[in-house]
């Protein structure tokens, strides 16, 4: 090709043909996953930088993939050798750092929460909608495991009639410190709030949070387990047992119940050994075990759609923004013992 027709297409609005430059916003437990991911198994993309408040872990995970070490996040987002940004920094950071990725042009993965509130994920809803372009996905990493992906085509295929009810399960092993009752909601069944709106494609009108006995392995005041009722507009009943100090593994299972049968994922039947001991399988250690194909796949398909200029591939700003309204009912459903209803309001 002669240089004159030689083109190079590198803009957030057309997208890439050179690898898309990823900075990492949030080295920790799942920045750095995040960072190891991008460096070394997804395609098309190239580390460039990290960056966290705590400038020594900075330091030391930059060192570790020989990238940049950019100690303010606001200037990383900013930063024009930066294309793409990985947002793993702690929720309540998200609302500027988005906001701003959004007002500079850059793509961004955000890892949940979109943001800690219902009205300030609405502003990230309508300042994308202003763009007039996708530039935001959200980190609901459950969207790309294959067993959610089988049940929502069962779903949608209709081959056992309407979806009746969701049982699920969502279990932790142990909680991290000042781990709180409202965190159960916000955290924990943030999934299950975006997993029933992938599963049956509804949204999600009323919840109820329930307190049964706490378990004596909880710290003290944390409220776990507990029990939450989803309804959705369809008028399918989501129940959830989120329990998070069970001491022994992750266990994340969905049973659905439709008119002309049922079908369960997550029961993690991998290998299943007989011996002395007697028979059975591993339990999964954490959700980066249980859930760490799902991220791979996540990472390439977010790094694929933006080079291609598509931008996103998977939950968008709004999908960020129901589950906000959704968690925000839930904890108001905590706390008053009452159900709460929900009111999404029109889409943009
Ligand atoms: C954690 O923050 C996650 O996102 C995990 O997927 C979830 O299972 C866990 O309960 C949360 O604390």
């Amino acid at each position: 090709m002669s240089t004159a027709t030689q083109t190079t297409r590198h803009t957030a609005r057309e997208g890439y043909d050179r690898d898309l430059r990823v900075a990492v916003l949030g080295v920790g437990m799942m920045g750095q996953d995040h960072a190891r991911r991008l460096a070394r198994l997804t395609k098309g993309a190239e580390l460039v930088a990290v960056s966290d408040v705590d400038a020594a872990r900075t330091d030391a995970v930059a060192a570790e993939f020989g990238v940049r070490a950019l100690h303010d996040p606001l200037a990383a987002v900013e930063d024009p050798d930066v294309d793409a940004v990985v947002v793993a920094t702690p929720g309540f950071t998200h609302e500027d750092l988005v906001l701003r990725a959004l007002g500079a042009g850059k793509h961004v993965l955000c890892e949940k929460p979109l943001t800690t509130s219902p009205e300030t994920s609405r502003k990230v809803v309508e300042a994308e909608h202003a763009l007039g372009r996708r530039l935001v996905q959200v980190g609901f990493m459950r969207r790309f495991d294959a067993e959610h992906e089988q049940l929502r085509a069962l779903v949608a295929s209709q081959e056992l009639g309407r979806p009746l009810f969701l049982h699920s399960v969502h279990r932790n092993a142990t909680t991290p410190p000042n781990f709180s009752s409202e965190m159960l909601v916000l955290d924990s069944v943030v999934h299950e709030v975006d997993a029933t709106r992938f599963l049956l494609g509804e949204e999600i009108t009323a919840i109820t949070v329930l307190r049964p006995g706490r378990t004596s392995h909880a710290p003290e005041g944390l409220q776990d387990p507990q029990f939450v009722l989803m309804e959705t507009e369809g008028g399918t009943l989501v129940d959830v047992e989120v329990f998070v100090n069970t001491t022994f593994g992750y266990e994340v299972r969905t049973e659905l119940v439709a008119e002309r049968g049922s079908a369960q994922i997550g029961l993690g039947v991998g290998l299943v050994r007989h011996s002395a001991a007697g028979w059975g399988g591993a339990i999964a250690a954490d959700f980066k075990q249980r859930f760490g194909a799902a991220y791979d796949t996540e990472f390439q398909r977010w790094v694929d759609a933006v080079r291609s200029g598509a931008g996103v591939d998977g939950p968008g700003v709004w999908d960020g923004y129901a589950a906000a309204a959704v968690c925000a009912a839930g904890v108001e459903s905590l706390r008053t013992g009452r159900r709460v209803e929900v009111d999404l309001g029109a889409r943009p």
